[in-house]
């Protein structure tokens, strides 16, 4: 093969390949094979070591998670209970199992309509592999009903679209280096590494001494390797830090008002709030530091320090936003970059929490086109809408499946569903309240889901295919978040067993529903046309062949990609997509909605399970369930390697262990109304008291009292969602005791 290239041991070769999955990152990787087995994995070769693309832990692990012994490699049906294990499954024929599919889709359908399938998707992040046929295949059987919103990043999406109307709000990481100042406010890009060429940046930043800030209830592995000071922040209370920093720079005139005149609308609606003239109360240090924790001379300097230290780079990130009033938190970190005039500006920031590019960005992968969803025809046009319900008419909110599956219309959900087809991504370790969907799966007629893995989602299906990994197929990936650079991952072994890739599986289907010429594109013709057909790629991939065997463009660019840059260099050419082409500080459109708890400028309001609700005296410890640095979410379970770097735990502050008598690695119980988990305690100063963490992804393992042996947070979070769309994970209360 012509992307093979010999090892200096003669019997190996070389493939270039990068992983697909969810990750946080997309690094180049070279996996050494001999007589078709993966031996092991290097990664970026790149001669200049500024512009490696270094793997993380993760990435060089992936050979124990390929062959890992519970990787599904034939299709498999259910013979047993819901939700137990493989022990309920007999392996069956791919003829057999879409036969099953094909009948059970027609019954449904037949029976109760089109609207009562529910699909959803996901697990792989390339451009061919996908669910997108699968999905174009359900719309030409009539459609199913399917979820509204990404569980990742809705508060930062709303928050951008009502400020800027663009997610393309990040800065290309070496512009890190132009900065006076960085405040990692809730991002942590050690552990979830945000884009593969991040954490070696940073650490080039604080050798030029670039001053560095970490806001975060837990001393991140970020706050030890980089952060000059770590400021611990109570959760779920940055809006009220934001604004009484916006306070102080008022107060003493240090926002760059021309800035703020010939840019924004609406700064004087905030002012209003801000100064007490809207509601009677001002937002001070000393009203903030009451709510966050922070003391309010530190909110002061830091206040103080940031206005007048130029150029400076906030960045907000996506994990404080998974929570009730979410996209406050990245509408205030907006605010402050537009009243420090940091915006479109060379070492500063717009915030919004995604901090993508237009190169490469994920957002914008190339894929075979889709079709119009006959079941949500007739819904109202939602084309630019922030208003929530809106979009609600015809879908399910991604953190309400459950419910929807549970109560159906008579719940004001959009349909009756009767059968799921779960085609990658675990909804039942990665959604809220689990325990729910225990029941909910547990209701439908019928299930299939496909993984290369017998996930906690997978084991209630009824049908379940074997998907191959990324390294078993050709693919165009995407950087994570985004570039500047594109990858192309080889196909480096045979699939295992009988595995089929997504792309596959949505062509059987067609082909057993019976559509004639549904896809006559070989793999190799998708990819090419996808390169010549997508203008980014087409802007810089001249030469197929090569970007194959290299597996990677690298984009050469002459300076640092800012976002806004045009829009505040020439604005008269260059409005921001916005009603009143400025960055919206006060929102028409939002205020049109007529929600208080959505108001149309940004404000701290407390809301859900917070750590004054009523339900603080049953359950006082705020848990926040940040991802995993070991896996991607629930992806690379059990990776040998991986499970001796960080063994799962509950990390508690020894204030909270020894008020309830808890020594550190001993077995605790953490629970709450929704569930109950077994899990070690980590007794440990790295989180602030009050506040206990952690990490998502495990696999749900209930015992036979319904404790969760596994470890699966989300047992214990809450299924609930913000006004502006983001699911409130992180807004959950808990207690913790001894097992
Ligand atoms: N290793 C690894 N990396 C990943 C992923 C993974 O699963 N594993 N997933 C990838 C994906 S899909 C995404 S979306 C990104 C996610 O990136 P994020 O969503 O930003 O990550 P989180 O871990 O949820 O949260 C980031 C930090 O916010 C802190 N935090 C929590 N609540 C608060 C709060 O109220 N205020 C403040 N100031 N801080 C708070 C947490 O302690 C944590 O350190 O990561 C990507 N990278
Ligand atoms: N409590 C809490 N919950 C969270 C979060 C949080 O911060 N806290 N973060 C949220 C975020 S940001 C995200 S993005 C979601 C992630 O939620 P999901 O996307 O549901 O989580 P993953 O574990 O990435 O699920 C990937 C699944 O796809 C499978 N898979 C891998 N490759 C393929 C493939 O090629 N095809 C198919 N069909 N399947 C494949 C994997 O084995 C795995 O079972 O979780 C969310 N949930
Ligand atoms: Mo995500």
């Amino acid at each position: 093969m012509s992307m093979q290239e010999k090892d200096s041991r003669e019997d190996e070769t070389i493939v270039r390949c990068t992983s697909a999955i969810d990750c946080g990152g997309r690094c180049p990787l070279r996996f050494h094979v001999k007589d078709g087995v993966i031996t092991r994995i290097e990664g970026d070769d790149f001669p200049d070591p500024e512009r490696q693309l270094r793997a993380c832990l993760r990435g060089r692990a992936y050979r124990h998670w390929i062959y890992h012994p519970d990787r599904l490699k034939y299709p498999l049906k259910r013979v047993g209970e819901r939700g137990k294990g493989i022990s309920e499954y007999v392996r069956i024929s791919w003829d057999e199992a879409m036969d099953t599919v094909v009948r059970e889709l027609k019954r449904v359908r037949d029976t109760y309509g089109n609207s009562s399938i529910f699909f959803t998707g996901g697990g792989h992040l390339g451009a061919l592999h996908t669910v997108g046929p699968l999905s174009k295949a359900l719309c030409m059987f009539g459609g199913y009903t399917t979820i509204y919103g990404n569980i990742s990043s809705e508060g930062p999406v709303w928050a951008v679209m009502t400020s800027y109307g663009d997610v393309m709000v990040g800065h290309s990481r070496e512009d890190l280096l132009n900065s006076r100042i960085i405040i990692m406010w809730g991002w942590d890009p050690v552990r979830m590494i945000s884009g593969t060429d991040c954490v070696y940046t940073l650490t080039r930043a604080k050798e030029a001494g670039i001053k560095i800030y970490a806001i975060d209830p837990r001393c991140t592995h970020s706050v030890a390797t980089f952060a000059d000071e770590w400021i611990p922040i109570i959760p779920g209370t940055d809006a009220a830090m934001m604004i009484a920093m916006a306070y102080v720079m008022i107060k003493e005139n240090l926002q760059d008002q021309a800035f703020l005149d010939k840019y924004t609308v609406g700064f004087d609606k905030f002012r209003d709030y801000v100064l007490g003239i809207e509601d009677g109360v001002e937002k001070t240090p000393a009203w903030a530091s009451e709510i966050c924790g922070v003391p309010a001379k530190r909110i002061e300097s830091l206040a103080r320090e940031y206005a007048t230290t130029k150029p400076a780079c906030l960045n907000d990130c996506q994990g404080p936003a998974r929570a009730a009033q979410g996209e406050q938190y990245n509408r205030c970190a907006i605010t402050l970059t537009a009243m420090t005039g940091n915006i479109g500006k060379p070492g500063g920031s717009a915030c919004g929490g995604l901090m993508g590019i237009p190169y490469g960005h994920m957002f914008r992968a190339a894929g075979i086109p889709g079709m119009k969803n006959p079941v949500e025809e007739g819904g109202p046009s939602v084309r630019g809408t922030l208003d929530l319900k809106l979009r609600l008419v015809t879908r399910i909110h991604t953190n309400k499946i459950f419910d929807a599956i549970l109560e159906g219309k008579a719940g004001g959900y959009p349909s009756d569903l009767r059968m799921a087809w779960l085609a990658g991504g675990s909804i039942l370790t990665q959604r809220g309240d689990v325990n729910k969907g225990d029941r909910a799966l547990k209701s439908l007629e019928f299930i299939v889901a496909q993984d290369p893995f017998l996930s906690p989602t997978a084991r209630y299906a009824d049908i379940v295919f074997p998907v191959s990994t990324f390294a078993e197929k050709n693919e165009l990936t995407r950087p994570w978040p985004s570039g500047p650079y594109f990858t192309f991952a080889n196909k480096v072994i045979e699939p295992l067993g009988e595995c089929k890739t997504d792309w596959e599986i949505g062509n059987l289907l067609a082909e057993k529903l019976g559509f004639k010429d549904f896809d006559n594109n070989t793999e190799e013709e998708w990819l090419r046309l996808f390169i010549k057909q997508n203008p980014e790629y087409a802007t810089y991939i001249k030469d197929y062949d090569e970007f194959k065997r290299e597996g990677i463009y690298r984009i050469q660019m002459e300076e640092p990609y800012v976002a806004f840059r045009k829009q505040i260099e020439d604005p008269e050419n260059n409005p921001f997509n916005t009603p009143s082409g400025k960055i919206e500080i006060f929102s028409q459109r939002v205020a049109d909605i007529g929600n208080p708890m959505c108001p149309p400028v940004p404000k701290y309001i407390p809301d859900g399970e917070h750590r004054r609700h009523p339900l603080s005296k049953t359950y006082p410890l705020q848990l926040l369930s940040p991802h995993p640095r070991v896996r991607a979410h629930s992806t690379l379970q059990f990776v040998d390697w991986l499970e001796e770097v960080e063994p799962h735990a509950v990390w508690i502050n020894p204030a909270d262990a020894e008020a309830r008598g808890i020594r550190n690695g001993e077995l605790v119980y953490v629970f709450n109304d929704r569930g109950k988990l077994a899990i070690k305690a980590w007794v440990t100063k790295r989180i602030i008291p009050g506040v206990v963490s952690i990490y998502e992804g495990k696999y749900y393992q209930p015992d036979e009292e319904g404790i969760d042996r596994g470890g699966c947070v989300n047992i214990l979070t809450p299924d609930a969602y913000s006004p502006g769309g983001a699911a409130a994970l992180k807004t959950c209360l808990v207690q913790v005791a001894r097992s």
